[in-house]
Parts: C-alpha cells; structure tokens; sequence
C-alpha cells in the first residue's frame, strides 16, 4: 500500500475507498477558537501577516476535526495588495480596495517582483505550518485566479454581479487585460514561493467565473489560469493544482485539460451524477455538498453526504463543500458530515 498521504493520491488519480476530506473556510468564524486568536491579533489583516497566529489558526480545524489537509489561513486580496492597492477591512461588511479603472491608476501598481516584500510574513506562516502538521496532513497553499482577483481591484469591493469588472473590459480592453496579466504574473510568483516555503497542494479560487460568458469564459477565467498552472508546473512538475472555476455549469466540462489542473473544485450547482459522467471521466473532482447543510445539520445532511460519496466513489475524488463555510455554521455538523464521510 501506498505510503503517500490519502490527498495526494487522489490527487495523482487514484480511486480510493474513502474520499479524503477538507473544507472551505475551515478556518473561520464558525469556531470559537478563530474567534479568540483573531481578537488576539486585533484585526482580519493582522493576523494574515502574523505567521505564529495564522499558523495557529490555520492548525485549529486540524486539531478539532483531523481533516486531511489544511488549507494557509491568508486571503486572495493580499496579492493586490502587495501589488500596491490599499485594501481595509469594513466590519460586517468586507473587503475595500483602492480601485483601478484607468491606465493611470494601472500605472501606480508595482513591479511584480515587489510583493514579496509585502507577501514574506505568508511564507513564513507556510514553513511553520509544514513543521507543525501531522505527517499525514497534506499542506495547500492558495491564490485567487486572476478574473477573481481583477474584480476587487477594479471595483474596490465585492459586487453581486461583479459589474465595474466587466464594464472596464468592454469600454477599455488594454487596461483591462494589462491588470489581469499583471495579476497573472504576481500569482505565478506568489505560488511558486508558497511552494517553495513547502505548500505541497495549490488552489486557484476562480469565485466569480459563473460571471463570464462565452469566449470571454475562455479568454479571462481558463486562460489565465491555465497560464499559471503551465509556468509553475515548469517550475514544480510535482505539485498538484486544484482550479475552482465557480459558476461554471455545463461549462466544467473538459477544464481539466483546458486548465492543466489535477483537479477541478464543483460549486453546488452542478448534479453529482452530472459530475461524475461529464467531470470526473477527467480527473479528481472535489467539492459539491451546499455549505447550508453545514447550518441545518440533520438526515438531510446526512443522506446528501453519502449521495455525494456514492456518485463520485468510481474515480477520484476528495470529499468538500460547494462553497465557504458561513459563520453561522454549528461546529457539531461539521463532525457530522466527517463521520459520514468516513462512516464511523
Ligand atoms: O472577519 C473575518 O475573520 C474575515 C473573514 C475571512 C476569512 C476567514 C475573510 C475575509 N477571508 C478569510 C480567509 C480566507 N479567504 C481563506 C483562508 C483559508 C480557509 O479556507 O480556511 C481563503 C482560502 C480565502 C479565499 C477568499 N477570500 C476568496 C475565495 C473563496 C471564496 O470564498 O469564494 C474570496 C472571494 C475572498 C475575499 C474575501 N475575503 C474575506 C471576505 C469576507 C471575502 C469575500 C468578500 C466579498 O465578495 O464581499
């Protein structure tokens, strides 16, 4: 038997008896642990840029449930903001960035090989936690996919229909595609030192790609990350990378290929058996259960749990959620839906 860890199997394609597991935000607000060091840190920023407090937090889901990966407690916005945005936190309402909608404003952004300076602290949280875990506890290191990343930056928040985005690349091209090329190249760098610093797994998160359409789909959500994945691929062949192309619907079909990835994450918008014939025949697949379970716990928790481990149990595939946690989660669920999966 294969003394590898279970993440990385599946990862590599093989089909195992129980899918490994790990969970969207499973560092977070839902767990009182989260609560206490993020007061201790002071703010949401603050303990991104603290390695000891974020390694701790990043540890805390580990040490209360034994997922099979963890996942480095850092955010997609802090890229930007090595990039020279101004990003804050607005309590109870989210992320605010400077914002960029002009060749002028695009010109304000530093040169790539400056976020390091910005960007060394998340390193640093990267090697203490890939000290720290348990041997059989794969480390992920992540980053936002460009488009993602390109809709906070050009609107400055979150937006439901990710509107400023898509005006900036239909009234102005050049700056519109300059940004995303220059969040591409910083992705490119920023992943390949997490891998450095000993992320064994990397993940694009891609949340917004349910927004594009049609060649653009293609041109701003797999283009770019198929770039990514090319040029850290040549730098590191062996790590595995997870694309997570939200909102992607009938278009998830042959992203494997088109991304280069080893695995493609499913929101909870797509059928499981649908998955399973059009998705998976392709490779690891992660992901699907609705995060709302998470909150009302229950049989139906349950019997969509099992649903989800029975229709992808004929390939890979490691056990997640559709989405982020939400703070409203009850701890006890979370048990519950690990139990099931590993039917204990
Ligand atoms: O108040 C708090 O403590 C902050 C809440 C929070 C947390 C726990 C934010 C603010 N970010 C995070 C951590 C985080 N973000 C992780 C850590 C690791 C883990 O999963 O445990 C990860 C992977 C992310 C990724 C992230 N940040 C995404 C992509 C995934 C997704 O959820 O779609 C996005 C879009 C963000 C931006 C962001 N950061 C925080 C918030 C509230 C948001 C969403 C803002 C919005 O669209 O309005």
């Amino acid at each position: 038997m294969s003394t590898q860890k279970t993440i990385l199997r599946a990862l590599a394609g093989e089909t195992l008896p129980t899918p490994p597991i790990w969970m969207m935000r499973q560092a977070g607000r839902y767990l009182p642990e989260y609560k206490a060091t993020r007061a201790q840190a002071g703010d949401f920023l603050s303990l991104c840029y603290n390695p000891e407090l974020a390694a701790e937090v990043t540890l805390q889901p580990i040490r209360r449930y034994g997922f099979d990966a963890a996942i480095l407690f850092a955010d997609i916005l802090l890229l930007p903001q090595a990039l020279g945005a101004d990003l804050w936190f607005v309590t109870g309402e989210g992320p605010r960035l400077s914002t960029i909608t002009s060749a002028e404003e695009l010109d304000v952004l530093k040169p790539v090989t400056a976020i390091h300076d910005t960007l060394s602290p998340i390193y640093e949280t990267v090697k203490i936690l890939s000290r720290e875990l348990p041997d059989e506890t794969t480390l992920i290191g992540f980053a936002g996919a460009p488009w993602t990343v390109a809709t906070y930056m050009v609107a400055g928040k979150g937006t439901p229909d990710q509107g400023p985005a898509h005006a900036l690349k239909d009234a102005n091209k050049d700056v519109f595609e300059a940004l995303l090329d220059r969040i591409t190249e910083g992705t490119i760098d920023y992943l390949s030192e997490q891998i450095k610093a000993g992320a064994e797994v990397v993940k694009l998160f891609d949340s917004w790609a349910g927004s594009l359409q049609g060649s653009d789909f293609l041109n701003y959500s797999v283009k770019p990350m198929a770039q990514i994945v090319a040029a850290l691929k040549a730098k590191h062949p062996t790590t595995p990378i997870i694309a997570f192309p939200r909102g992607a619907g009938e278009k998830y079909v042959g992203l494997h290929a088109a991304i280069g990835a080893d695995c493609i994450a499913l929101d909870d918008g797509v059928t499981v058996h649908w998955a399973a014939e059009k998705v998976q025949v392709n490779g690891c697949v992660q992901g699907n259960l609705k995060s709302s379970h998470m909150v009302t716990g229950g049989d139906d928790l349950v019997s969509e749990t099992r649903r989800i481990v029975d229709a992808l149990s004929n390939g890979p595939h490691i056990f997640n959620l559709g989405h982020g946690i939400t703070p409203d989660a009850d701890p006890e669920n979370v048990q519950l839906m690990i139990d099931t999966v590993r039917g204990n």
